[in-house]
């Protein structure tokens, strides 16, 4: 979290940040930093990279994105992985995901949405309400997407209070219908983006995006295969970081460092040295998005005495899996690619939603874990109802599932670590 010595005020207050609301903000952000990452034991070198980008995430590198926007380039900002990045890459724009993670100005937000919102939602609002998020003062273009019922009817109230906001329609069901629906939102995106930025994308410049982005995921595929060895040779707090980094940071530097990070993981596993000792239980989260500084379950998880090895979630595999073909001549086939992969994303907003079942399984099994936590935001309903199928599938297959729902209050912190420790002790 940026740290005393430097001095973002006028940059925060240009932009209309609260600027005491924010302090009271950052500090309660460099305390949780410290008691939840630093104080692991035996973390990579490569994360010292990762937490001066934490160190910075409101500072060096709001700045920097104002340093593009002053320079003539475009800075847009999302809540979901459905938005392509590599359309924005392809007119030198920057996409950044937006403050979602944590509770504030929550009698401001509660004017305006229902109580029973999930966590994720009423963050978004509470973060802009609070006037404490540089990001969303910062981007060109706020890009809402019609996913579950709570976020599509926010948009609708978040509409009128930001002069930016631009909803993205998307499909429900998988189907041919479904696809083309993705297919014409995209183009349509596309042309939103050149008009916004004055670039016109062409085959030669889409062809880039797609490359700069599938580096970034290919970068994050490898981690994620060095999570599959025992012991674990990084700790899922430490990866959940990185990921969460990922929708934030410089693409290219973002890529550099992952790659670092996974040359230094890769003499480990050589070593066969890892961050927790021979036994320690392997889970695999799967469910809801978590994003920064959203470290409750994970931490709970850990300082329980398991590893986390793997995420079935939107900061996660569910997020990055599967790169874009280049292959095309013209730039409908390129975004016919970009189409390929995003509707492979297996959001619980679709019906049916059989495909997650399978990646749970596949994940399972590929990241050797001893059980599946399972965790849904209070009021989500996508995940909560899928809770069931998918906890009722794995159990009848002998996989342990403990499934988890809360909010972003620590106050049943204690509470979930009795449930965690007794399911570790189960699986041990
Ligand atoms: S592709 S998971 S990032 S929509 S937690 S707001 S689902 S009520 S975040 Fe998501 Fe895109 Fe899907 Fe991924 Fe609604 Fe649930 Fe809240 Fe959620």
């Amino acid at each position: 979290m940026p740290t005393e010595s430097t001095d973002y005020r006028q940059m925060w207050s240009d932009l209309g940040l609260d600027l005491e609301a924010h302090d009271a903000l950052l500090e309660v952000l460099g305390q949780g930093y410290q008691a939840v990452f630093l104080s692991q034991q035996n973390r990579p070198k490569g994360m010292e990279y990762f937490d001066f980008v934490m160190s910075e995430v409101h500072g060096l590198r709001v700045k920097e994105l104002l340093d593009e926007k002053a320079a003539g380039r475009k800075v847009f900002g999302s809540f979901c992985v459905f938005v392509p990045e590599e359309i924005v890459k392809a007119a030198d724009g920057t996409l950044v995901g937006l403050c979602t993670g944590a509770d504030f100005a929550m009698d401001a937000v509660e004017e305006y949405l229902p109580r029973n919102t999930c966590a994720l939602i009423k963050s978004a609002f509470g973060f802009k309400l609070g006037k404490v998020c540089p990001y969303i003062e910062s981007v060109d273009l706020i890009i809402g997407e019609n996913t579950c019922d709570g976020k599509k009817k926010a948009y609708e109230t978040l509409d009128t209070i930001v002069p930016n906001l631009y909803v993205m329609d998307l499909p429900q069901v998988k189907n041919a219908r479904g696809r083309e629906l993705l297919k014409v939102e995209y183009m349509r995106f596309l042309r939103k983006v050149e008009e916004l930025s004055g670039v016109t994308i062409d085959v030669a410049r889409m062809k880039q995006g797609i490359a700069r982005v599938n580096a970034k995921r290919a970068a994050l595929h490898r981690l994620a295969a060095l999570r599959a060895v025992a012991p674990a040779p990084i700790s899922g707090l430490d990866a959940l970081l990185i990921n969460q980094v990922s929708f934030y940071d410089d693409t290219e530097r973002f890529t550099q460092s992952v790659n670092a990070i996974c040359d230094e993981l890769d003499a480990r596993v050589a070593a066969g040295e890892g961050v927790s000792p021979k036994g320690t239980p392997r889970i695999l989260m799967s469910g809801c998005p978590m994003a920064v500084p959203n470290w409750k379950l994970p931490w709970v998880i850990e300082s329980a005495g398991g590893v986390i090895v793997g995420e079935e979630s939107c900061v996660g595999e569910r997020g990055m899996r599967g790169l874009v073909s280049d292959e095309g001549e013209t730039l409908e086939e390129l975004i016919s690619n970009i189409v390929d992969r995003y509707f492979d994303i297996d959001c619980a907003i679709f019906t049916p939603n059989t495909d997650r079942l399978g990646h749970v399984r596949e994940m399972h099994e590929s990241y050797a874990a001893d059980g599946v936590i399972h965790y849904s935001l209070n009021f989500c309903q996508p995940y909560q109802m899928e809770s069931y199928p998918v906890a009722q599938a794995l159990q009848n297959e002998g996989v342990p599932v403990l499934r988890i729902e809360t909010d972003y209050s620590p106050e049943d912190a204690e509470q979930l670590k009795t449930r965690v420790e007794a399911f570790l002790e189960m699986i041990q």
